[in-house]
């Protein structure tokens, strides 16, 4: 089976000509490290693949591109001047209306792979871990974060949900709802688990 896409190439470009060198490479990480833990979990290595190497194609767009697009895609207003937010809304609708991409699955893990959300599918899941842990970031706790996704994805995206709302917290930054969900869902998915063991 293969992924619809109009034109691979031109996203290709897309990527190549809009994103840093940095930048570049995390989405390759983040493709490589998408195909591994697809591969340890049972996800589609195909999907996974594809929704890790565009997850981040609107990460560097300036202010103005990033508000256009909002605009042109009736995204919500609260992500105008917000591209931590935003990035991954606009790139899934890049994705889907100018790149042709209709599989919802993979249309979803780039809208949620920063916030993750309640109820998120394995591929969404899984590329939301993905881009915490794949081997070019360079935090002290990597290899104990790369080991508990390959072995509990559940447990390392929780411990990443709970990170990012105490980083988030010390900063005074809002914190998405989808985020406390996430977390909440997450939680509850673990004890369910290990009570039905
Ligand atoms: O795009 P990446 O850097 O690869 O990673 P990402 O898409 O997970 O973005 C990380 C940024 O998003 C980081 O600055 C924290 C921010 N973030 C994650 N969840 C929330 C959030 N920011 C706000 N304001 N609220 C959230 O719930
Ligand atoms: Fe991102
Ligand atoms: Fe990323």
């Amino acid at each position: 089976m293969s992924i619809n896409c109009t034109d691979r190439e031109l996203l290709e470009d897309f990527i190549k000509d809009n994103l840093k060198e940095s930048r570049y490479r995390h989405s390759e990480g983040v493709e490589e490290m998408a195909v591994r833990l697809a591969r340890l979990h049972g996800a589609d290595v195909e999907k996974a693949a594809f929704a890790g190497r565009y997850h981040d194609l609107a990460k560097n767009f300036d202010t103005d591109t990033m508000d256009k697009y909002i605009r042109k895609y009736g995204l919500p207003e609260k992500l105008i001047g917000n591209n931590a937010l935003a990035h991954s809304k606009v790139g899934a609708a890049i994705l889907e209306h100018e790149f042709g991409v209709t599989d919802e699955d993979i249309l979803n893990a780039v809208r949620y792979h920063t916030t993750a959300r309640r109820d998120m599918s394995l591929l969404e899941e899984l590329i939301f871990v993905a881009d915490v842990v794949e081997d070019n970031r360079t935090y002290s706790d990597l290899d104990y974060y790369q080991d508990l996704a390959y072995r509990d994805l559940d447990r390392a995206c929780l411990e990443i949900l709970e990170y990012t709302i105490g980083d988030l917290t010390s900063k005074g930054r809002d914190i998405d709802r989808d985020t406390l969900e996430a977390r909440d869902w997450v939680l509850q998915k673990i004890k369910e688990t290990e009570n039905g063991k």
